[in-house]
């Protein structure tokens, strides 16, 4: 496999980029493509050069395996240069991504054209840097500092129409990328060519509009889009020259940054943990028909989530109106999309077309896959699989939802308990990406392979969790809740561990979320456990809930809320009920409680790997930043603690 060819067509060069699987622009593309940009640039039968590339995308952008590395010449703003330079003008022509570096060196071409499919971005805030080769210099040449602003500090490409609109490319082609570039190329040369991009002009903004800005990106909760709106706006304010140089210092201060590192670490984990190596080569069973049981929150997001990744659906429900509100709550899914603008009625019709109901086991003789949802009691499910394992077919899949209970205690008596398996969504089950896959001694290999191919179809971030109470989430989350109950009878203030974890990046605190969510369910399980004969010690929420606060649902929880408000107030209430569990006052900086916190995170995980509960610690990362709102630029628990 040859990195870089070139084909000549008549007088146009084209140029082939294969470095599978994406065309990441590794050093050894950087070299070619300048040394080519040299080459071409002096052969006098060139009048124009295509870049196209081979495979499933145009170049994706720098090879981030490379990041952790010194830079190594020719630099990528460099070889963008070049090629802009050229006597030639060079048009990109583009599929699939043209990503970070990628784009920028679309960029530094002359033209870029695309097929409709393809998508262009700049997406390095995402990996905690700011584009290095251009990104924040060129593209508001090319497209204006408005779209510019949105493309670099959000990071979200744009398809190829949106693009075109925006100026970032310039034609969008259909039938054969490769033919339709070359006789665009060709057509230009006959037309008035363009200045480089480099050779724009871009013109200072208004104060308000770089405050309205900052304020935009800021909320992403971590520095690289605030640096990269800085990059953009001395852009504006400097020469072309002086821009560049000040881009590619921030991009190499943040390179070596914790946060950068954190989200590369984030960004390969979420790579491997869908296809898991022990998995290679097992063929998973198909799920084309899929039966839920349960119509409620849960089995209508799993059938929504199920039925969008084009599975035909059957809901099972105990009577005619459980089965019709349990499709009317998966058409509110469907709603909901619609409502969003991504998707039409149609799209709608012919989704709900796909989800029949019925309280007729029977119908599920011939469903690959049975996914079990109903209320969270071990006889209720254990009835559920009992039918299941009388009506399905031998082969097919069954799949429990329980977030607590045993899946050993659910499969018991089932026949073929070798395609029984765990299935742990979160809710909303068609919204929260994360998925435990929770296999029994008994699970086939090709089921639990069955359970990650529902995953990837699902587009959810599937992690594998042994069986213990809580799995790997909800049992770091206990523990969680646990230190953070700790902190307050040492007399930490609750309002200051929920703003330590905030500030550490988290959306809401432990005790803001419990009160958001319900302080009931936890002390329901609590009590569960006490009522099967287990030691549970008196909780905190215990003694919150015992007096009727569990949380805003009831009007106050850890916090007072005033009537129909949601703002978290102290409450003297609170103090009250849990005096005789407080020991005084502690001031702690805010910094130690969210380090403390996420410590008892950390050394849950560990107990949890020790356990061989989680495969590896990354694993468990991906489950707090999927499923409990761990910021991702932290890299989760492990990686935050040096111990992933
Ligand atoms: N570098 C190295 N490997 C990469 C890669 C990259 N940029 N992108 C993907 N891979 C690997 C990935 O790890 C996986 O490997 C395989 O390719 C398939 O990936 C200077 C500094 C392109 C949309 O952020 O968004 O340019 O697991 O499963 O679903 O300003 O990959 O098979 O061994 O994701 O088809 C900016 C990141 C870099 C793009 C394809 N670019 N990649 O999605 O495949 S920073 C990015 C993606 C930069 C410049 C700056 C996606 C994709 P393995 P995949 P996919």
């Amino acid at each position: 496999m040859t990195l870089l060819t070139v084909r000549r067509d008549g007088e146009i060069a084209v140029v082939t980029l294969d470095n599978p699987p994406v065309n990441a622009i590794s050093e050894a593309v950087r070299k070619g493509l300048y040394d080519l940009a040299e080459r071409l640039d002096a052969d006098p039968e060139v009048r124009a050069v295509v870049l196209i590339c081979a495979g499933r995308t145009f170049l994706a952008g720098a090879d981030v395996r490379e990041f952790g590395k010194p830079p190594v010449e020719p630099h990528l703003p460099d070889v963008v240069d070049r090629i802009e330079a050229a006597e030639t003008p060079w048009v990109a022509a583009i599929h699939g991504a043209a990503l970070g570096g990628g784009f920028e060196i679309a960029m530094g071409c002359r033209f870029r054209v695309a097929v409709d499919s393809a998508r262009v971005g700049l997406p390095e805030v995402t990996l905690g840097v700011i584009p290095g080769a251009s990104g924040t210099v060129r593209t508001p040449r090319l497209a204006g500092i408005e779209a510019a602003v949105d493309l670099v500090t959000s990071g979200k490409p744009l398809p190829a129409a949106k693009a075109q609109k925006a100026g970032l490319i310039d034609a969008v082609v259909s039938g054969d990328l490769e033919r339709e570039a070359v006789a665009f190329a060709r057509a230009a040369l006959d037309a008035d060519m363009p200045l480089p991009v480099s050779k724009r002009p871009l013109a200072p903004m208004p104060e308000d509009f770089w405050q309205a800005a900052r304020k935009a990106a800021s909320k992403a909760g971590h520095q690289a889009p605030l640096r990269a709106l800085d990059s953009l706006r001395f852009a504006t304010e400097h020469g072309f020259a002086d821009a560049m140089a000040h881009e590619r210092e921030t991009f190499l201060d943040l390179r070596g940054s914790d946060e950068a590192a954190a989200l590369r670490h984030v960004f390969f984990a979420e790579r491997a943990a869908p296809k898991p190596a022990a998995l290679k080569g097992i063929e998973p069973r198909p799920f084309k028909t899929v039966g839920v049981i349960g119509g409620g929150t849960m089995g209508a997001g799993i059938a929504g989530a199920c039925r969008e990744a084009g599975m035909e659906i059957l809901l099972i429900e105990r009577d005619a109106e459980a089965v019709s509100r349990g499709l009317a709550n998966v058409g509110k899914i469907f709603d909901g999309a619609v409502k969003r603008g991504r998707l039409t009625e149609e799209g709608r019709a012919e989704r709900m077309a796909g989800v029949r109901g019925s309280t007729d086991y029977a119908e599920l003789s011939q469903a690959d896959l049975v996914i079990e949802a109903v209320f969270e009691e071990i006889g209720v499910k254990r009835a559920v699989f009992a039918e299941l394992g009388r009506v399905c077919r031998a082969d097919a899949v069954l799949a429990t939802n329980t977030s607590y209970l045993d899946p050993c205690a659910i499969a018991e008596g089932l026949p073929n308990p070798s395609r029984f398996i765990g299935l742990h969504f979160f809710s909303p089950a068609h919204i929260m990406k994360l998925l435990e896959i929770v296999p029994t001694p008994d699970t086939a290999p090709d089921v639990l392979a069955t359970g990650f191919a529902l995953g990837r179809a699902l587009n959810k971030m599937p992690v594998q969790a042994g069986i213990c109470e809580g799995f790997i989430g909800n049992r770091i989350l206990k523990r969680y809740r646990a230190e953070a109950e700790a902190l307050v009878m040492q007399g930490v203030a609750i309002s200051e561990i929920d703003a330590a974890m905030r500030d550490y990046g988290f959306r809401m605190g432990p005790f803001e979320a419990q009160d958001l969510g319900g302080l009931d369910i936890a002390f329901l399980q609590r009590e569960g456990a006490r009522a099967a004969g287990q030691e549970v010690p008196e909780t905190l929420g215990d003694i919150l809930v015992r007096a009727g606060r569990k949380g805003q649902k009831t009007g106050g929880g850890w916090y007072d809320y005033a009537e129909g408000a949601r703002t978290p107030l102290p409450s003297a209430a609170v103090t009250e009920l849990l005096v005789e569990r407080i020991s005084g006052t502690r001031d702690l900086p805010r910094a130690e409680i969210a380090e403390r916190l996420v410590g008892a995170m950390a050394e849950e995980g560990q107990a949890i790997l020790d356990e061989r509960i989680a495969q590896a610690p990354q694993d468990i990362d991906l489950v707090e930043v999927h499923g409990y709102g761990f910021p991702r630029w932290k890299g989760g628990p492990m990686f935050a603690t040096g111990a992933s």
